[in-house]
């Protein structure tokens, strides 16, 4: 099947609501156009993240049962920490609440300012949590990645020749480590090949730099090269896997993405004194070590989901039905950036609405438009997210990709509600032109995207869905 259907069938139901284009206008004047803002009781198909949106597996709630809520030694503890060493492979696993929290203490410990760390692109909180600690966050992805044209298969390779630049540039001894993201989410869910993996190693161990992934989405890219790069065909996501975390010396991870689970995360790496100076952060901010912000529970589900994660009927289903998504939308002529990605499909805001301008933020309008007339509701991944003022001059740099990222959610929506979401965007595509743009009236210093406010432009366009 070119679309493999759901291998799961569902037990529990959680009902949605319905609501009106009338009343989501008045929810949107209301939340200052952020849909961050907006009650999820009154979004219909929300594609605002993948991250913590999971449906858990029937083995996953039983293991909730099995918590052992011990503040020290939990037995959850240890199978959890089985289970990322026989996957990831370094020797310590740190829990935590969530990916940022793992940020947070790798980079508080291994940053001074003034230091660098490159990465294929940063993701927004790891790109504030460094910035938070005085230093550089530096994106070296291949060009290709800023084409969302180009359909070469693994856009979220590392660009060596840019990485071994930045190398020279900021000195070796200013640069503790170099991160890779797989899947890279704010170039468009895209794969880094085993190949890149192994000649960023080679590059790094000429001059003896750490190699970190940031490994929310491993399971996907791992499925991407079983797919895509040659000789992976007959192995199976496990064995991919360990090969592409050897390179590696260690790893942040949201297990609220491939953990397939509604909170936590880890630090997992080898080197014996940053896991002494983490370990004592982690008992100031987080919690003892054995459960690291999360109940024993937690880690059960979490030790649970990180295997079942590995199964190839999941992810074919998983990565097919974002494609599925994709093509609908494709065929149809709407422009969104290629190849599709693991996790979500992204609407490039530039092409579909070319009459707004970036400063009035075209990514934002249309994610606007998409949950005033549908109840659907995807993020803005560009100048609202990535903007940023030029220090010095005070001039607004805008990003290259202008996106809105419909992120799908784990196990969680039906065949059926991904065509609604298709149907409806290609309505919206054929009124376009009568989108129109925003004004930011309230941005705060950091991580802006989360509580910015808007107004409209011109609200006399306001436009009527055909379906609704
Ligand atoms: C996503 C998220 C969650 C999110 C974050 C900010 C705005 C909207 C949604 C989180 C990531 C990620 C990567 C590559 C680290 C984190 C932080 N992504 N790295 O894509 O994608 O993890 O949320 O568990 O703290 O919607 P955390």
């Amino acid at each position: 099947m070119k679309f493999p259907s759901e291998p799961f069938k569902i037990k529990v139901v959680e009902p949605i609501r319905r609501t009106t284009p009338v009343e989501r206008d008045r929810l949107l004047r209301d939340a200052g156009y952020n849909l961050f803002r907006i009650p999820a009781e009154s979004v219909y198909v929300d594609l605002l993240t993948d991250s913590g949106t999971s449906a858990m597996s029937d083995s996953q709630w039983a293991g909730l049962m099995l918590g052992d809520e011990s503040y020290a030694g939990s037995k959850n503890f240890y199978h959890f920490e089985e289970t990322v060493r026989s996957i990831f492979g370094y020797t310590h696993v740190i829990p935590t609440h969530q990916g940022r929290m793992a940020e947070n203490l790798l980079f508080s410990t291994v940053l001074k300012p003034g230091m660098c760390v490159p990465n294929n692109i940063h993701f927004d909180t790891t790109r504030a949590n460094i910035e938070h600690q005085g230093a550089e966050a530096t994106n070296a992805v291949v060009k290709e990645a800023y084409d969302p044209a180009d359909e070469s298969p693994f856009k979220g390779n590392m660009d060596l020749g840019r990485l071994e630049e930045i190398i020279h540039r900021v000195g070796r001894d200013r640069i503790p480590l170099v991160l890779l993201t797989i899947t890279n989410n704010s170039g468009g869910g895209q794969p880094v090949s085993m190949e890149n993996v192994r000649e960023t190693r080679a590059l790094l161990n000429r001059y003896e730099i750490p190699l970190f992934f940031d490994a929310c989405r491993f399971a996907e890219n791992c499925f991407f090269i079983k797919e895509r790069e040659p000789g992976y065909a007959d192995r199976s996501i496990l064995d991919i896997a360990r090969e592409l975390f050897r390179y590696g010396d260690g790893c942040t991870m949201s297990a609220k993405k491939d953990g397939l689970v509604n909170i936590g995360g880890f630090l997992s790496l080898n080197d014996e004194r940053w896991v002494q100076d983490i370990t004592n952060m982690l008992i100031l901010v987080e919690g003892f070590p054995t459960y690291g912000g999360l109940a024993g529970r937690d880690l059960e589900a979490m030790a649970r989901g990180l295997r079942e994660v590995l199964d190839e009927d999941y992810l074919s289903f998983r990565v097919g039905q974002v494609r599925y998504l994709g093509e609908l939308l494709d065929h149809a002529g709407v422009p969104i950036l290629k190849p599709i990605g693991g996790h979500a499909v992204y609407l490039n805001a530039k092409d579909f609405l070319p009459h707004i301008a970036q400063h009035e933020f075209p990514a934002q309008s249309l994610a606007v438009a998409l949950y005033r007339d549908f109840g659907i509701r995807g993020v803005e991944i560009g100048t609202v997210m990535f903007g940023k003022k030029e220090t010095g001059t005070g001039r607004v740099l805008h990003p290259k990709l202008e996106m809105v990222r419909l992120a799908i959610p784990r196990r969680v929506y039906t065949n059926m509600q991904i065509a609604y979401v298709a149907e409806s965007i290609i309505d919206l595509y054929r009124r376009r032109e009568r989108i129109r743009g925003l004004t930011m009236t309230y941005e705060a210093p950091v991580l802006r995207h989360f509580t910015a406010r808007f107004e409209e432009l011109d609200r006399t366009a306001h436009i009527q869905p055909v379906i609704s």
